[in-house]
């Protein structure tokens, strides 16, 4: 999603722009190929990407040193000083990027002088400098995005969730930032608090040029608070309806907000009416300490009364949990299952992603509590080595969690227990082992992880082998 919106920005400020994705593609013959012919490569960078993106930046160097490098994403906004002191690293843009990477292309044009960039980090003589923060972007301004700069074949994918297969899908967004408090997300320090919606017109004509170009039929909003306004729910519903849209789509919705004072039946049967077919929610944990902890906002019975509002109205409910947080006791991960195992029993379509393990980020409130027994690398090649495991800290980083390793068992179990996917080899591959994890899971069983070592062998030996 943000190659898609920066490769907006760029292309609609008039710039020849391509975009290159290591998801679907090995780019490294792509940057040696274009290098030579660009000003600029950007790379947006998570944490656990930042091996092959310094690869792709020192390539991009060696064949152009006169290319200009710039990382943006989450990795080098939570840390912009190690990234831009990086050798092949020239800036960094902290935050959101639309405009900013607009700006500096007008700076590498000689348009503008680069402490006009709002949001950029470089270096000088006397070290990094980051300049002011940049003010939030109105969305509206880049609607529709240019998907037919991205391959969008290789994009979409049938989605299957629940026993049930939805057809052609595709992530879209509706909005950006997320008013609440949460002590542990990325959005309280990344994302700007203020809520900035997509109006429901041009989610509408989004959802029809998807449909009508790519054949899309389920659309997943991965914003971070689709349902805050309950007038432009309204109005997007009205309109799928009125316009006899047929398209399913999935959301994400606060726990708490299937409170009735917030959403009554009469809302949500026409959310229900419009196509809505499977609503995520951070549940996050079933011990109210922890929950406290984390500054949720929400109660045990808020996440209770919405996987059974989602049962009467048949809305799959996707619940998501964490664990390894700060000062968390086995007592708490046993509240944590318990709920889950009511959840699940409570409505047999409840789906549980987790308890993934808490990923702390500089500038969260649960960060600041632990900060001296987090161990980070120092610079930005430093965390090419980290290990980690698909963005997770590994056992012996985990030094404010009591029993890591019991986590990490306990997390791989219920993950397992509750995984699916499309592909009928992979489900008959995985069933063994998933039915010994409900088995472990349902009687609490973590002992002796023979399975999990077996799972991973033949996993790699999978890898290795496609
Ligand atoms: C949707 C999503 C996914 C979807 C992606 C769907 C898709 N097709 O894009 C899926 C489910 C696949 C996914 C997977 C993973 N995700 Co994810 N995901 C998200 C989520 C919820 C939203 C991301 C998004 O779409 N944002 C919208 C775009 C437009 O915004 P953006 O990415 O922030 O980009 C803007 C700015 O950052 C900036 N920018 C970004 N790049 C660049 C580059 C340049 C040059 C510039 C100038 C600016 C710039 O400009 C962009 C536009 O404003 C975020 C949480 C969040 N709310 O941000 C987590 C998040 C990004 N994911 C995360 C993680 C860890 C993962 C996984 C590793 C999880 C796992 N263990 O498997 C995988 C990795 C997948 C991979 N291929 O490597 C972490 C990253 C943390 C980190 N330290 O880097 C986040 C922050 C969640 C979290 N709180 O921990 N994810
Ligand atoms: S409600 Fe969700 S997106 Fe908003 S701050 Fe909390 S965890 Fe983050």
């Amino acid at each position: 999603m943000s190659l898609l919106y920066l490769a907006t920005a760029v292309e609609k400020a008039g710039h020849k722009v391509k975009v290159f994705d290591y998801q679907i593609e090995d780019c490294s013959d792509n940057v040696k190929k274009f290098s030579g012919e660009s000003d600029c490569i950007a790379l947006t960078v998570m944490s656990d990407q930042i091996k092959s993106a310094v690869e792709l930046s020192d390539i991009a160097k060696s064949m152009n040193p006169d290319i200009k490098v710039v990382w943006g994403g989450h990795h080098p906004s939570l840390f912009p000083v190690q990234t831009v002191e990086d050798k092949s690293v020239d800036f960094v843009v902290k935050g959101e990027g639309e405009t900013a990477i607009v700006e500096l292309l007008e700076h590498l044009e000689g348009k503008r002088k680069k402490v006009d960039v709002s949001g950029l980090a470089y270096m000088t003589s006397s070290g990094a400098k980051i300049n002011t923060e940049r003010s939030p972007i109105d969305i509206n301004v880049f609607s529709p995005p240019s998907w037919h700069l991205m391959k969008m074949e290789k994009y979409i994918g049938e989605f299957s969730i629940a026993g049930r297969n939805f057809g052609r899908y595709i992530p879209v967004h509706s909005g950006r930032g997320c008013p609440h408090r949460c002590s542990f997300c990325i959005n309280t320090t990344l994302k700007y608090r203020r809520w900035r919606p997509l109006s429901a017109e041009n989610i509408v004509n989004e959802i029809k040029l998807l449909k009508k170009t790519y054949g899309v039929s389920f659309f997943k909003f991965v914003d971070e608070n689709f349902f805050l306004d309950r007038e432009r729910i309204k109005k997007f519903c009205s309109m799928l309806i009125d316009q006899k849209i047929q398209i399913k789509w999935h959301a994400t919705c606060r726990a708490n907000y299937f409170r009735k004072s917030w959403m009554d039946d009469n809302l949500l049967r026409l959310v229900k009416k419009s196509g809505c077919s499977v609503i995520g929610m951070g549940i996050e944990s079933g011990s109210v300490r922890i929950l406290e902890l984390l500054k949720k906002d929400i109660t045990v019975d808020d996440a209770v009364n919405a996987v059974r509002r989602c049962a009467e109205h048949d809305i799959i409910p996707v619940c998501s949990f964490m664990t390894g947080l700060p000062t968390e006791k086995k007592e708490d991960i046993r509240k944590t299952l318990n709920l889950i195992n009511e959840l699940k029993k409570m409505n047999g379509n409840t789906v549980v992603i987790g308890p993934q393990i808490f990923r702390p980020y500089p500038g969260c409130d649960l960060y600041e509590l632990i900060k001296e027994t987090i161990v980070e690398p120092t610079s930005l090649r430093g965390w090419m080595n980290a290990k980690m495991i698909s963005g997770f800290y590994t056992p012996d980083r985990l030094k404010w969690i009591e029993n890591p390793k019991y986590l990490i068992t306990m997390s791989f179990f219920m993950q397992l227990a509750e995984s699916s996917s499309s592909s009928f080899i992979i489900r008959l591959f995985k069933l063994p082992f998933k039915k010994s994890a409900r088995f472990r899971m349902n009687h609490s069983l973590l002992g002796f992880p023979v399975e999990k070592a077996i799972f991973e062998t033949l996993k790699k030996l999978y890898m290795k082998a496609i």
